[in-house]
């Protein structure tokens, strides 16, 4: 069977070196490539289909091309992967627009957002046939099999004589070493690496690619969806497995590796396996992770910085018990303290903390904290974001309670923690706030630890214009926003507020308006493609 999987992305979180091509001739994305089809693709083959891949980060095929070559080769199945609130709406357009050519290919949504709203959305978009839940390997065979009849394919929300049908969830499958690795090679995009998207900066221009080595989490922080995607388990590949593929992506001529798993540091002995067998078997890949403060794997972070690991990323979030402890973080400052220091210790590059602000019940100077406790902290690199809310997580059934989300009318929408809890502050208070508390913080780092500072600027300018660098810095003290500018680097993410502002707003746009907006936004690229700096969109998380 022909099966199409396209990566439905929100333009704002890529940014594109638009004249730059790899060696290979491959066009080069600073972003993550999207492992969720590339993992489906690689069953699919491995299972004899025949399986084509999209990219929406590929300036090369936007919708249009899609379709006309949907109507060219005539899948069978269509499916449609996106990850959050926020690029649902690409979707919708985007599935509408196939539907509208061709009224017989199935089409499927599958990824995080579709699965916690999976009835909903079905309800929503009559013109998707199936709404996939969960793990999409397994069960993008099974309905491969079973386009006809569903019934019995587990964890797929679907319609059968115009009434919705939600079949039963798919059990959760441990055994993830059954799966291929993901299949890398066959979009015509090679990705290079950078900072995660808010925090603007290239580190590297090796090949660059993501692995999934564990899945799932199982903590309660109130702001996160994973615990319940994941069902609350975390579940893991083999080390063996792992170094399988570290290999494979050596051969295939990769330099840099992120895993995206929502905490790498969970299990000691596996960390363990994994950084002894890069040693053993001479993979010098250089690798990125996140996980949580109190891991019990810190022992290892020396082991990890010796297996080439040069990135590690913590969900710090608050200076502040208080702040932390209303959003069931499970974690103390001191536990921050002292894995951040280890981590440096051990000689890891970059730590990198991730921040909120605007947290319920958060006053100023609870954000002032933050910025004081970020500031002693020996961290590399930081990202200090607003808050939001969106369905799935604990906060939004919270917000349902008071009353202050509507999940009828709301569910599809994602929301600033600060515009509907009173007991945040408000928008430009927290925004004040945030650029005061940044300029004093880079004001400390420079005086407190330049050797740190500079080394880190010296690792940015080898990949990165000195008028782009002095930008980056100096954009806290400039005050008022400004617009974008021609020194824009590889990462547009300095300009990336105003983008992010408005794919937000395009989530509460009603659905008959939705064309007019893509419309727009394709006007808009090509303005962004006609400025000829060398990039055209920009990301950020
Ligand atoms: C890496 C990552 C990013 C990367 C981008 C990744 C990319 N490919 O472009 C960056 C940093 C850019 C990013 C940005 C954002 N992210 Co993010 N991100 C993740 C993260 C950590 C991992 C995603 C991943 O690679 N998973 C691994 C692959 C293998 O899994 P997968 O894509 O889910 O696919 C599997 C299944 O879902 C299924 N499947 C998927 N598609 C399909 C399709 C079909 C047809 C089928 C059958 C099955 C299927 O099969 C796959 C294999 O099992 C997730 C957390 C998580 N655990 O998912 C958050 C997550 C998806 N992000 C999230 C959010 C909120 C965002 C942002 C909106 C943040 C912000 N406020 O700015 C932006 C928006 C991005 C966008 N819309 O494009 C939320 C989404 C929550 C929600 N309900 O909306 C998550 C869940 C994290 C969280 N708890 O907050 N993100
Ligand atoms: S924020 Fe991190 S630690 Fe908390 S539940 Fe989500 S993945 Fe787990």
């Amino acid at each position: 069977m022909r099966v199409f999987l396209i990566h439905v992305r929100d333009p704002q979180f890529y940014a594109l070196p638009a004249k730059t091509r790899a060696k290979n001739g491959n066009i080069r994305i600073m972003g993550f490539p999207p492992i969720g089809i590339m993992s489906l693709s690689a069953v699919l083959k491995r299972a004899g289909h025949e399986c084509v891949m999209f990219d929406q980060a590929n300036p090369e095929t936007p919708n249009e091309v899609i379709i006309e070559e949907i109507k060219r080769q005539r899948p069978a199945l269509v499916g449609l992967s996106f990850l959050s609130t926020t690029s649902y709406p690409y979707a919708k357009i985007l599935a509408r627009q196939i539907r509208a050519v061709n009224p017989t290919v199935r089409l499927a949504f599958g990824g995080v957002f579709a699965t916690l709203n999976a009835q909903l959305v079905k309800l929503q978009c009559p013109e998707v046939d199936f709404v996939c839940r969960g793990d999409g390997e397994q069960l993008i065979l099974d309905l491969a099999e079973r386009l006809d009849d569903p019934t019995d394919v587990a964890g797929l929300t679907w319609a059968k004589d115009g009434e919705l049908v939600h079949n039963p969830n798919r059990p959760m499958d441990r055994n993830l070493d059954q799966w291929p690795f993901p299949d890398r090679e066959s979009l015509a995009l090679d990705f290079v690496e950078s900072m995660p998207l808010d925090v603007p900066a290239v580190l590297s221009l090796e090949r660059f690619t993501t692995m999934q080595t564990s899945r799932g989490c199982p903590w309660p922080c109130v702001f996160c969806d994973i615990p319940i995607f994941s069902e609350g388990k975390w579940r893991s590949r083999s080390a063996e497995h792992v170094l399988a593929e570290f290999e494979h992506l050596q051969k295939l001529g990769y330099g840099s590796v992120y895993f995206v798993d929502d905490h790498f540091l969970l299990q000691p002995k596996r960390i363990e396996a994994i950084c002894q067998g890069i040693g053993e078997r001479g993979v010098r890949i250089h690798w990125g992770c996140e996980g949580r403060v109190d891991s019990t794997a810190q022992h290892l972070f020396p082991a990890m910085a010796q297996a080439h690991c040069r990135t590690l990323m913590f969900g710090i979030e608050s200076g502040s018990q208080k702040v932390l402890d209303r959003l069931k973080k499970g974690q103390t400052l001191a536990e921050v303290e002292s894995a951040v220091t280890n981590a440096k210790r051990a000689g890891i590059e970059i730590v990198h903390g991730f921040f909120v602000v605007g947290s319920p019940e958060e006053t100023v100077e609870d954000i002032r904290a933050t910025f004081d406790f970020a500031s002693k902290l020996r961290l590399d690199t930081f990202g200090f974001n607003r808050l939001c809310v969106y369905r799935g997580t604990p906060l939004w059934q919270e917000y349902r309670t008071r009353l202050l989300v509507n999940d009828a009318e709301d569910w599809y929408k994602y929301f600033k923690c600060t515009e509907i809890d009173p007991t945040c502050l408000s928008g430009e208070v927290v925004n004040a706030e945030r650029v005061a508390g940044m300029r004093r913080l880079l004001r400390y780092k420079f005086m407190h630890y330049p050797l740190q500072t500079l080394r880190l600027l010296r690792r940015f300018l080898r990949y990165m214009p000195l008028r782009d660098v002095v930008y980056l810095i100096v954009k806290p003290f400039l005050g008022a926003k400004r617009g974008a500018t021609k020194a824009e680097v590889f990462s547009r993410a300095v300009e990336h507020d105003v983008s992010k502002e408005m794919a937000a707003e395009l989530t509460k746009v009603a659905d008959d308006a939705l064309d007019q907006v893509a419309h727009e936004s394709r006007l808009e690229r090509s303005r962004l493609e006609g400025m000829g700096n060398g990039v055209v969109a920009v990301g950020g998380d």
